[in-house]
């Protein structure tokens, strides 16, 4: 073997192992409805040497990587086994994204990816890009995935090359190994962030989605919306209600879009969602959160105004700048739940809360008033119900 290659093939496998094995702490805050976490939880570094290098010191002799990952991140969460597994999407130097599942004894490090990428599937030749794999265990005893399913838009002028089409792909496994591919979900729309909650309702299948004008722009599309469905192995979208809308001014003028599926507490449902607003920067994407009814998960019975995490610090700066976007979290029997989200299109983090304490600020914190008047009446209001606990 020759020497540079030694050499180089050594200090990768340690850099590679350090990063793997290093210890993940909690970032000290006093008054945060979440914990963040000192270092991302996965990276294009965690990625195993033996799906980037050839190992071959005669193929390889300069020991370059020939196969490059770009960014890892917007992934779907489960606990598996007692591991907590992350559907990462993994973005390669050529672009393209891919699946690839990262497990961790403990949610906040040590994430490993298995041995291969996951074989998806690949039932249309137009399909050009898949990501943001949402999972859902549901009670029909299947584990489904839905995605982004992204291909060239057929109809688009000669010499367009980035018109673009989404549509939500689905994947459904018992054993998060085999992926038994279903039709697309048929829509009248394009669709992106389309989630299936876990549990049936009126004896159906329902379904968070975004229907969306373009590829990009949601337009008309009102916001986050529900549909019901018969069966999900040829899923349609018949009717579409919108339940949590985009208002002016607001962290979601732009568009919104479901995160993961909710989770189910003694309150209500609790929603995470991604809100979308234009600046000078470009699009800016921060995290909210949102209640439903237990007994009618259309109906809104909480909606905190604002974000509840903004990118912050070094999460403000990756491929796409000012972006912080989620599509997985775990929730344990304890109440601890794992939200895992992605900054800039580049990395993962994760952020740890407690369901009380999610469901506390969602029941307490004022709605968003949609004006500024609005917003100095309720700090009015606060400043004069806490005179009395001033005073004492
Ligand atoms: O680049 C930011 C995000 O842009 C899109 O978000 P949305 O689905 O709301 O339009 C997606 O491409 C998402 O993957 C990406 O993180």
């Amino acid at each position: 073997m020759n020497t540079l290659f030694k050499q180089r093939l050594h200090a990768l496998q340690q850099q590679y192992e350090t990063l793997l094995q290093r210890q993940n702490t909690p970032l000290e805050d006093t008054n945060s409805i979440v914990r963040r976490y000192t270092f991302p939880v996965v990276t294009n570094g965690h990625i195993p040497l033996e799906w980037r290098y050839d190992l071959n010191p005669v193929t390889n002799p300069f020991c370059l990587e020939r196969i490059g990952v770009n960014a890892c991140m917007n992934s779907g969460a489960i606990k598996w086994n007692g591991k907590y597994l992350l559907m990462v999407r993994v973005e390669g130097w050529d672009r393209k994204s891919f699946f690839a599942i990262a497990e961790s004894p403990n949610g906040v490090d040590n994430f490993r990816f298995w041995e291969r990428p996951v074989d998806l599937p690949d039932i249309d030749p137009a399909e050009t890009n898949v990501y943001d794999m949402r999972l859902t265990a549901h009670e029909d005893g299947w584990i489904y995935g839905i995605f982004c399913s992204e291909r060239h838009d057929p109809d688009a002028p000669p010499g367009d090359l980035s018109a673009a089409v989404a549509k939500a792909g689905i994947v459904r496994t018992k054993d998060l190994v085999d992926w038994e591919r279903l039709p697309d979900l048929q829509t009248r729309s394009q669709q992106r962030n389309v989630v299936l909650h876990p549990e049936f309702v009126y004896g159906k299948y329902a379904l968070y989605t975004r229907p969306q004008d373009g590829f990009i722009a949601a337009g008309s599309g009102g916001g986050i919306g529900w549909a019901l469905i018969d069966d999900m192995a040829d899923a349609r979208v018949l009717s579409e209600l919108i339940i949590d809308k985009r208002y002016y001014h607001t962290i979601k003028e732009v568009k919104n879009g479901e995160g993961p599926h909710p989770i189910k507490t003694s309150e209500g449902w609790l929603h995470l969602a991604h809100g979308v607003r234009a600046c000078a920067a470009g699009l800016r994407y921060v995290l909210y959160l949102y209640m439903t009814a237990l007994d009618d998960p259309t109906k809104v019975i909480a909606q905190p105004g604002g974000y509840f995490l903004a990118p912050k610090g070094d999460e403000r700066v990756g491929d796409v700048s000012n972006v912080l976007f989620s599509n997985g979290w775990i929730a344990d029997e304890d109440g601890t739940v794992f939200i895992y989200y992605a900054s800039c299109d580049t990395r993962m983090h994760v952020a740890v809360s407690t369901v009380d304490l999610l469901v506390d600020y969602c029941m307490n914190t004022p709605q968003d008033g949609l004006r500024s008047a609005a917003s100095v009446a309720r700090i009015n209001e606060l400043i004069d119900r806490n005179k009395e606990y001033k005073e004492r």
